[in-house]
């Protein structure tokens, strides 16, 4: 393949994704916030990684009540990172390196200080303005009471009251509220958006709450944890078909990723038909246990799944809004991931957890279909639990009184070089602290480290890129007893992580590929390999 030369499948089929959460990736302008020029200086970082494409989590201006997620004008670049020419810029230099660049979209709602939203605010109720949100008037007699029961995925009611009475929904913060999907406005509007980006060289669109823009028009009240009234509707299937259109009306393979986390994969891969979006993420893989049978069980159904619809899965272990799985890995009892209380406390053990995720990493490079690598997974970073509370800044921590710490700990800026805060992130300080211990986690420490976690996402990523096995394809299972994972690819590979408490023997192989870990005749616990056979 040539740098951004199309493979016949589709890159995206096996593209190896890098997500940038751009407040703490690099800060170019020394105000303790990361920003484009910040990124521009660090591509090289990203080629040398080995990555196929970044994706860019919102940098739309933004009151930045939610990290951006709460935008205010889908077609500019926030002051805060940068202007519209560096982004085209940013885009036209990650090209040149070979690296393809997928943007964030946030179609559900956006922020209060949106136009339409003011426009509303200032309209009166029944107004064409109100139609583009979910005005209604409230419940009671004195119309005080929300107008269903509907909560808010950040905690509290979904609602808010304005001063002349009426309601709004916000299935986020009140700072977000949700578009009313049924207005042609909005349609309109988005599919405005997709072009408007395609135009500037953009190679995709993250999806945000993809399952959500559509809601049931009779806003009925939902049993506790029952969200079919405002996800996964049948209604959202025809907008996926017009940004499909879209998108392929552009040169060069420009792709749809849907955020959605649905409890049923079935119902998931029917966003993945054909003439829908061509990815989504799997984030059973994300959620499972450190559990051979559990991991074996979420691999096959997700394959299953997309075979049906001829969709690539797309692996990944770690995203700005949960727990990094060094952390969660690194717990005895419940590995999984609950958004809850995100097990906040419990102890970790980040040496056994830095174990599994390296192994975990092989997995997921090892697998088919395409990946996710969430920044500053490649450097083994931990969830940061003890932030101070009054630095604490997502919504989550603040409309959950506390009860749920949020998702601060996953975004703190990333450690490049020397010995002491900011870490090379920047000239100035780091919109959140730092721990002293990222010493050893540098990106300049690490890339000097073969047994780093770097030099294993370097040595994997290139690996995966040379070897016809991996990347898009299929697998066999292969049976190497109880708690041992084990598959083959064709052709000539095989992979191997035991999860059990004892070393296990290797299977015949030609060569040890790669090892997540010290691997001398047998296999140890929470250990993987890659092996030529
Ligand atoms: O997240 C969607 C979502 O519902 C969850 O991942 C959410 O973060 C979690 O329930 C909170 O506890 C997406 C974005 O990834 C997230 O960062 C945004 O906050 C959210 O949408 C709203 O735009």
């Amino acid at each position: 393949m040539t740098a951004l030369g199309q493979s016949a499948a589709g890159w995206w089929r096996s593209a190896a994704i890098y997500q940038v959460y751009i407040r703490s990736f690099a800060d170019g302008n020394g105000d303790g916030v990361g920003d484009l020029a910040g990124i521009r200086a660090r591509l090289d970082y990203l080629a040398e990684l080995g990555i196929d494409a970044i994706w860019f989590t919102p940098w739309y201006p933004s009151p930045m009540d939610d990290g951006g997620y709460d935008v205010a004008d889908f077609r500019e670049i926030d002051p805060l990172f940068g202007t519209l020419a560096e982004a085209q810029d940013l885009i036209a230099t990650a090209h040149a390196k070979g690296i393809r660049v997928i943007i964030d979209i946030v179609p559900n709602h956006c922020s209060d200080e949106h136009r339409w939203f003011q426009d509303a605010l200032a309209a009166a109720p029944g107004s064409p303005e109100r139609q583009r949100f979910w005005f209604r008037p409230g419940r009671g007699p004195d119309g005080s009471e929300p107008p269903n029961n509907w909560k808010s995925r950040f905690g509290g009611p979904a609602w808010t009251r304005v001063p002349d009475g009426e309601w709004y929904l916000h299935l986020y913060s009140s700072r977000q509220p949700d578009f009313n999907w049924d207005n042609q406005d909005i349609r309109a509007d988005f599919e405005d958006v997709l072009r408007f980006w395609f135009d500037r060289g953009v190679d995709g669109f993250r999806i945000d709450v993809a399952d959500g823009l559509v809601k049931d028009p009779r806003l009925p009240d939902a049993d506790p944890g029952d969200e079919t009234p405002f996800s996964d509707q049948e209604g959202l299937h025809e907008i996926y078909r017009s940004w499909r259109k879209i998108a392929d009306s552009y040169p060069g393979d420009r792709v749809l990723v849907g955020e959605m986390w649905l409890p049923d994969m079935s119902r998931a891969a029917r966003y993945l038909r054909r003439d829908e979006l061509h990815a989504a993420f799997n984030f059973d893989f994300l959620v499972c246990p450190w559990d051979s049978t559990r991991f074996r069980d979420v691999i096959e159904r997700t394959l299953l799944a997309h075979e049906e619809v001829d969709a690539p899965a797309a692996w990944v272990l770690s995203n700005h809004d949960v727990t990094r799985h060094v952390t969660r890995y690194g717990r005895e009892g419940d590995t999984g991931f609950a958004f809850a209380d995100r097990l906040h406390g419990t102890p970790v053990d980040l040496e056994l957890g830095t174990r599994r995720a390296r192994a975990a990493a092989l997995l997921t490079l090892a697998l088919p279909g395409g990946l996710y690598v969430y920044q500053g997974e490649e450097l083994g970073l931990w969830e940061i639990e003890d932030l101070p509370d009054e630095l604490r800044q997502d919504p989550v921590w603040t409309r959950t009184n506390g009860a749920d710490p949020g998702r601060d700990g996953c975004r703190v800026p990333l450690p490049w070089s020397g010995d002491t805060p900011p870490f090379g992130f920047g000239t100035g300080g780091t919109w959140l602290p730092q721990p002293a211990e990222w010493r050893s986690s540098t990106a300049e420490a690490q890339a000097v480290d073969p047994a780093s976690m770097l030099r294993l996402y370097r040595a994997g990523l290139r690996l995966r890129e040379e070897l016809p096995a991996l990347g898009d394809g299929g697998l066999e299972w292969l049976s190497l007893g109880d708690g041992v994972l084990a598959f083959t690819r064709e052709p000539g590979f095989t992979f191997v992580l035991n999860f059990s408490d004892t070393a296990v023997p290797l299977p015949p192989h030609h060569e040890v590929l790669l090892t997540s870990g010290p691997v001398d005749g047998g296999l140890p616990t929470d250990t993987a390999v890659w092996l030529r056979t």
